[in-house]
C-alpha cells in the first residue's frame, strides 16, 4: 500500500470546505510554519528533496533560494495551474477536491518567498474550478488564514485566481507570466529566469500546483521525514494521472518505489489492460516525453525492473529511457497504431506552437503533414528519414521546451516502432482501412 500524503483525506466528505478540512487537521502546517522563520522553512523544503511536479523536476528549495530580493521591489508566487499536457489531470483533481491544501501550501510558500500578492493561473478549460478556488480563498480569509496580519504575524497575503484563454503554451512559465500581465502568451528568452525578472519584471517563483500542495505535508512531517519516503533523488510522493487502455483510469498517489509493472497491473492502481490485451507501449510523463515500448518499460537497459521514479524511467537516456514528466501516464495496448498516435500528437503541437521560432513553427507543421501522409498510406520510405531530420532540427533550437516536446515523441516513435511506419508505406490500401495494431496482432 503506497503512502498517502496529498490524497490522504480526499475521500472525506466535505473536505472541499474549510470546516471539514480544518477538522482533519488542515491549516495545522500553516500555524506551525508561521511560527518559524522563512529561512527555517526553506531549509525544510531543501531537506525534503522535493522536485518540481510540473515536468522538469527542478529542486523546489533551490528554485526558491534563487529568488532575487532587491530592496523595495515586491516579489510574487505564481502557481501554474495551466495543466494542459495531454494525459495530465492530477492538478485538476487536487484543486477540485482539495482546494484548501493548495491554499495552505500557497500561504506557507508566500510567507517564505515574501509574496504579499500571489496568483493561481488556471487553464480556461477548467471552467468550474476557479469558483471552487475562490470560495476556498474566501473561507480561508474569513478564518484569518489570508488577508492582513495573518495569525498575528504581521504577514499580509492575498491570492487571486486568473483564468487562461485555452492556449497550451501558457503552461510554459514565461508565457504564463506574459499572459498574466494581459499580453499574448509568447515565451520569453531565459535567462533572465523568473526568479530574477518575472511578473512585471519583479522576482517571481512559478511552481506547479502539486509542488505547492506538497509543502503542507513537508512542514507537517518535516523535510527529513519526507525525504525518507521514495528512493534516491525521487523523494516523497507523486501524483500520477493514469489513462488510456487500462481498467481503472484515475489519479493515484505513489511513493516512487513501485515498479511500472505493478502500477499497470495491480488492482490498487490501473488494474491491468481491458479484455486481456497485451501492453504495447506507454508514455509515462505526459505527451511530451518519449514513448517507450513494453519490453523497455518493464525492464531497464540493464535488465533491472523499471520503477516509477525520475531516475529509473530515464535510465538509458533518450535512446531507451523516458521521463517522469508531469506524471500523465498513457497506456497503449496491442491494438493501437503508433503512427496514428504520433500524428495526433504532432497535430496538437503544431496547433499550439506560438510561432516565434522558425524550427518549431515550420517544423511542427511539416512533421504533422508527413505523418498524415504516411498514416494514410501515401508516404514514401524516404519520408521516415525526412521526419527524423526535421525533429532533430527542432530539438534544442527553440526558445521554449515546446519545440523539444514536439520533437521527442516523433524521435521515439521512429526509434522504437520504425516497422509500423514501414508497414503503412508498404501497405497503402490496408493502411487506409486498418490500423497497424489491429492488422498485425
Ligand atoms: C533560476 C536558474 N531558476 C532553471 C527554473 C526555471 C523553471 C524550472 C525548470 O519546462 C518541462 C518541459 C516540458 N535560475 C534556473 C532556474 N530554473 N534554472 O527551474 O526549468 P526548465 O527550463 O528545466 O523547465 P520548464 O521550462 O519549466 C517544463 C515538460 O516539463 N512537460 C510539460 C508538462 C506540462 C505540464 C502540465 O500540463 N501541467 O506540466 C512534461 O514533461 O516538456 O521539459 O521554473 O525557471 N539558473
Ligand atoms: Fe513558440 Fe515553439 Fe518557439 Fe516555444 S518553441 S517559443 S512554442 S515557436
Amino acid at each position: 500500500m503506497s503512502k498517502k500524503l496529498l490524497l490522504k483525506d480526499a475521500h472525506v466528505e466535505g473536505i472541499r470546505y474549510f470546516e471539514t478540512y480544518r477538522k482533519q487537521g488542515g491549516y495545522g502546517a500553516a500555524e506551525k510554519a508561521l511560527k518559524m522563520t522563512a529561512e527555517e522553512i526553506l531549509e525544510e523544503v531543501k531537506a525534503s528533496g522535493l522536485r518540481g511536479r510540473g515536468g522538469a523536476g527542478f529542486p523546489t528549495g533551490m528554485k526558491w533560494s534563487f529568488l532575487a530580493k532587491p530592496e523595495g521591489v515586491p516579489r510574487h508566487l505564481v502557481v501554474n495551474a495551466d495543466e494542459s499536457e495531454p494525459g495530465t489531470f492530477k492538478d485538476r483533481y487536487l484543486m477540485e477536491f482539495l482546494p484548501h491544501l493548495l491554499i495552505e501550501g500557497m500561504l506557507i510558500s508566500s510567507f517564505v518567498l515574501g509574496s504579499n500578492v500571489s496568483y493561481i493561473y488556471i487553464r480556461g478549460e477548467y471552467s468550474w474550478i476557479p469558483d471552487i478556488l475562490e470560495e476556498a480563498i474566501e473561507e480561508a480569509k474569513a478564518a484569518g488564514f489570508l488577508g492582513k496580519n495573518i495569525l498575528g504575524t504581521g504577514f499580509d497575503c492575498e491570492i487571486y485566481v486568473q483564468r487562461g484563454g485555452g492556449a497550451y503554451i501558457c503552461g510554459e512559465e514565461t508565457a504564463l507570466l506574459e499572459s498574466l500581465e494581459g499580453k499574448r502568451g509568447n515565451p520569453r528568452l531565459k535567462p533572465p529566469f523568473p526568479a530574477v525578472k518575472g511578473l512585471w519584471e519583479r522576482p517571481t517563483v512559478v511552481n506547479n500546483v502539486e509542488s505547492i500542495a506538497a509543502i503542507v505535508p513537508i512542514i507537517d512531517i518535516t523535510g527529513a521525514e519526507y525525504a525518507k519516503i521514495g528512493v534516491g533523488r525521487s523523494t516523497g510522493t507523486k501524483l500520477i494521472s493514469a489513462c488510456g487502455n487500462i481498467n481503472k483510469p484515475g489519479v493515484y498517489e505513489i511513493d516512487m518505489t513501485i515498479t511500472v509493472e505493478e502500477f499497470i497491473y495491480s488492482d490498487e492502481y490501473c488494474g491491468g489492460i481491458p479484455n486481456g490485451k497485451k501492453l504495447k507501449a506507454c508514455i509515462p510523463g505526459g505527451s511530451s516525453v518519449p514513448i517507450v515500448p513494453a519490453n523497455l518499460l518493464l525492464k531497464t537497459v540493464n535488465g533491472e525492473p523499471r520503477y516509477m521514479n525520475y531516475e529509473s524511467l530515464a535510465d538509458g537516456g533518450f535512446a531507451t529511457g523516458t521521463m517522469m514528466g508531469s506524471g500523465g501516464f498513457i497506456v497503449l495496448d496491442e491494438d493501437q497504431c503508433i503512427v496514428e498516435h504520433t500524428m495526433t500528437l504532432a497535430r496538437f503541437y503544431n496547433h499550439e506552437s506560438c510561432g516565434q521560432c522558425t524550427p518549431c513553427r515550420e517544423g511542427t507543421g511539416w512533421m504533422y503533414k508527413i505523418l498524415k501522409k504516411i498514416e494514410k498510406g501515401e508516404g514514401k520510405m524516404e519520408d521516415i528519414d525526412l521526419l527524423w531530420d526535421i525533429q532533430r532540427k527542432i530539438e534544442g533550437n527553440t526558445i521554449c521546451p515546446l519545440g523539444d516536446a514536439a520533437a521527442w515523441p516523433v524521435a521515439a516513435a521512429i526509434r522504437h516502432f520504425r516497422d509500423e511506419f514501414e508497414w503503412h508505406i508498404k501497405n497503402p490500401e490496408l493502411s487506409q482501412t486498418q490500423n497497424y495494431g489491429l492488422a498485425n496482432y
